[in-house]
């Protein structure tokens, strides 16, 4: 009898959904969110708006209610390449390279998830992955201890080794091995409130960065915050606010739009949370940290690579007029400056696709009395094509770090300039991570292709 193995989109959305679950019983607030969410995409999906967004019907609403990505943070190489096998087999693959260090954060990133359409659809679950630059610690001695303790350290249980080793070997995991698959995975994520350094060590890593302090001190990489998905992210932040919640200031990303694209994000400030550090003498002093978050995004149309540019030089232009202050005392200002400035980014969906500035998927539509060879406007003009905006499945780089500095406080911010490195991050990981823009490409020409067969096949001459 041969096995039957559980789908990795099975498993990664079990897995999705015992995270949701063990951080909605760690950060109650994070519950609240999820509630606020649910209900404002239930009102958009029944208002008009819903028509203005052009979703592909079927494969971008059905997977809403279950959306949400996580960020970890891990201390060394063998870490992210265990990471990378354990995903892998839940169906996530890294997608992207983010350097950070422009933002004066020691870490370097990928966003592991699905890539085919038909599993983003079934389960869209995502997680931000950054490695620690140790190189990044200045002070020699206590670069060292920092490498003693990581390396001391084993994040995943021996069971989620063995089962990641047998899924490899046989193809994947039958219905039992699974559930215990998730249910140990599970633990590399759990939040531990006893320290795994002294409390000098920690003051002292703190000092360094607040994040080399939340990444090394601790027994295992805590999920850092989970993010559902918001189909009207200034409802959300309005209804947060209400809400009582710490919502963060501003809003990340591009201005709120006809025409959505990229991501925009906010979040709730992390919790100050009590920490047990072992002393000497063998007992435990208290002290605090802050890690754990809430945040929401709203997705849009991603980009091609002359959208991207246009985008990053209009964001630039923002941040030399105005930095948004972490205590929100010029929102308004950065707000209208930031819609005064994309004014210059089209705000249709027909010029976004005219221009070559954002992917979209062409769906066949009614008229099938076109030259199935036609020209891409023709095709379009004559209403036998129609146009889907491709979501954007990945991430940002400023409004990342704008997420790690609202809960590092402003005066975390420091310069560490050093060169970011790709290879390095490749290395670690003992893969390459795939370029999202050929993802979004191949996604694009792909159902350009299906069209024309189609219309072929179904070519009626008038
Ligand atoms: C990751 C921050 C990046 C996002 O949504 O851009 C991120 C972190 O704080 O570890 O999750
Ligand atoms: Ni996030």
């Amino acid at each position: 009898m041969t096995n039957t193995f559980k789908s990795p989109n099975e498993i990664r959305a079990e897995f999705s959904a015992a995270m949701s679950k063990m951080y909605k019983s760690e950060v109650p607030a994070y519950g609240a969110l999820v509630d606020i969410v649910t209900q404002i995409n239930a009102d958009v999906l029944t208002s008009e708006n819903a028509q203005k967004l052009n979703f592909t019907p079927g494969e971008d609403t059905q997977r809403i209610t279950q959306e949400r990505h996580g960020a970890i943070r891990v201390g060394t190489a063998a870490e992210l390449k265990m990471l990378g096998r354990v995903f892998s087999i839940m169906g996530m693959m890294p997608v992207g390279y983010y350097d950070l260090s422009v933002a004066s954060v020691p870490v370097h990133a990928t966003a592991f998830r699905p890539i085919a359409r038909e599993d983003l659809a079934e389960n869209p679950f995502r997680v931000f992955t950054s490695l620690l630059r140790l190189e990044l610690i200045e002070d020699e001695e206590l670069r060292e201890k920092a490498r003693l303790t990581l390396q001391k350290r084993r994040i995943f249980t021996d069971r989620a080794v063995e089962l990641t080793e047998q899924a490899e070997r046989d193809g994947g995991l039958n219905n039992m091995d699974s559930h215990q698959f998730v249910a140990e995975v599970l633990e590399t994520f759990r939040w531990h409130s006893k320290a795994c350094i002294d409390p000098e060590t920690f003051e002292a890593l703190n000092a360094s960065h607040r994040l080399i302090a939340d990444i090394v001190s601790f027994k295992g990489p805590h999920i850092n915050h989970l993010t559902p998905r918001t189909l009207d992210i200034d409802a959300a932040q309005a209804a947060m606010v209400a809400a009582n919640l710490p919502a963060k200031a501003i809003v990340e990303g591009p201005p709120r739009r006809d025409c959505p694209i990229l991501l925009r994000q906010t979040a709730f400030k992390a919790l100050d949370e009590a920490v047990e550090f072992p002393t000497d003498g063998g007992g435990w002093a208290t002290g605090h940290h802050t890690a754990r978050f809430g945040e929401i995004e709203q997705r849009g149309a991603a980009l091609t690579q002359k959208g991207r540019e246009l985008y990053d030089q209009l964001l630039a232009e923002v941040r030399s007029q105005i930095l948004p202050a972490g205590d929100g005392s010029n929102t308004e200002a950065y707000v209208q400056t930031l819609q005064a400035v994309f004014t210059r980014f089209p705000d249709t969906w027909e010029q976004l696709h005219e221009q070559g500035l954002a992917f979209f998927k062409y769906i066949p539509g009614d008229n099938a009395s076109v030259d199935p060879e036609g020209s891409v406007e023709e095709l379009l003009a004559s209403g036998a094509v129609l146009l889907s905006p491709i979501i954007y499945e990945d991430f940002l780089p400023v409004s990342a770090a704008g997420i790690f500095q609202s809960n590092l406080g402003d005066e975390a911010r420091h310069d560490h300039q050093a060169a970011s490195s790709r290879t390095h991050f490749e290395d670690a990981l003992g893969k390459p991570v795939a370029d999202e823009f050929d993802l979004y490409a191949t996604t694009q020409s792909a159902s350009l292709a299906f069209c024309r067969d189609h219309l072929r096949h179904h070519h009626k001459v008038a």
